[in-house]
């Protein structure tokens, strides 16, 4: 997130110009909440006549990090029985590739030579947790195909239904498999759906309705894929979702591809919805739990 970079440059050489910079933290994606924050914050402190740019960065700065929760949210292992994520989000934004990171991120915790990790809740396991994948994207065959390829390099189990079959059957069997199996985490990889097609958001919620048959806390985490380079289109991506389905965080892919990162702010400012896991890349280890510390402080 390197735009303070290029807003030092900007108005490196000259007064503050409140509408120039209104624009250049829209365009950063920080969205419009946050922006109209940081210019009346800063309007607010100094005289105008002797702000320099200097005082714009830490304001833009200090306004992040009071915004987004500083340390990482973890996933929480439900004792006893299966927890359950949910992957949902538009088209092409990194769905499958992110919940294929997602399962080597959380086989890799745990184990009894490793110390507790905190994800991993109240009781760390005296092994690493087994992870199942769901193939709840059956509208088209190549989808099963793709995350069955992840599952064979991950050495995790999936499952797979019919071409067409109804995602929610699917994800219900998945359970079953799971429990039966004593699973820890199983993750379920939908279709890519419109945000704004009222049927495929009501298939959405008839998932988590079955799912909720066999545990009611089920799923235990809905994570909403996003891709960084849509800048705020993925805010309105976000409140559909939310509306429709509740959401308990992001999955901002494609951050590599973008030097920005401003859609963590904007929807973490508007809705509220923390980003848990950030992609920097097409490579299973390119993932990471999302830390605000880190990110404000890398920001320039
Ligand atoms: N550069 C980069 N590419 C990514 C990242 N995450 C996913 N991709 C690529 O984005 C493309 C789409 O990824 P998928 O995981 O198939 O996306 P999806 O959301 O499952 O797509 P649908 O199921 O068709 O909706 C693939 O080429 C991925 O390799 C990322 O963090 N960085
Ligand atoms: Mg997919």
């Amino acid at each position: 997130m390197n735009f303070l970079r290029s807003l030092a440059q900007q108005f490196a050489a000259k007064p503050i110009d409140w509408e120039e910079l209104e624009e250049a933290l829209v365009r950063a994606d920080l969205g419009v909440a946050m922006t109209t924050q940081i210019i009346k914050t800063l309007q607010e402190r100094e005289a105008w006549s002797v702000l320099g740019i200097g005082d714009v960065i830490k304001a833009v700065r200090e306004e992040i990090a009071r915004i987004l929760p500083p340390d990482p949210t973890p996933i929480r292992l439900v004792n006893g029985k299966p927890t359950v994520i949910l992957i949902v989000g538009v088209n092409g934004t990194g769905k499958t590739t992110s919940t294929a990171k997602l399962a080597h991120y959380l086989q890799g915790k745990g184990g009894s030579h490793e110390p507790p990790a905190g994800d991993l809740g109240q009781s760390p396991l005296p092994r690493r947790p087994h992870v199942m994948l769901a193939a709840a994207d059956t509208f088209r065959a190549a989808a099963i195909e793709q995350l069955g390829i992840w599952a064979t390099r991950l050495g995790v189990e999936m499952i797979q239904g019919q071409y067409n079959a109804d995602p929610a059957a699917l994800c219900y069997e998945a359970y079953q498999a799971a429990a039966g199996r004593k699973i820890e985490f199983l993750l379920c990889d939908t279709a890519g759906r419109m945000h704004t097609k009222m049927n495929l958001m009501a298939e959405l919620q008839k998932v988590k309705r079955t799912l909720a048959k066999h545990d009611p806390d089920a799923p235990h985490e809905t994570l909403l894929v996003v891709d960084a380079t849509t800048g705020g289109n993925a805010l309105s991506q976000a409140r559909e979702f939310q509306n429709a389905i509740g959401l308990t965080g992001l999955i901002v892919t494609k951050l590599d591809g973008s030097g920005k990162g401003g859609i963590v702010v904007a929807i973490q400012s508007e809705l509220g919805i923390p980003t848990r896991f950030v992609g920097t890349g097409e490579q299973i280890d390119d993932f990471a739990p999302f830390d605000g510390s880190k990110f404000v402080a890398e920001m320039l």
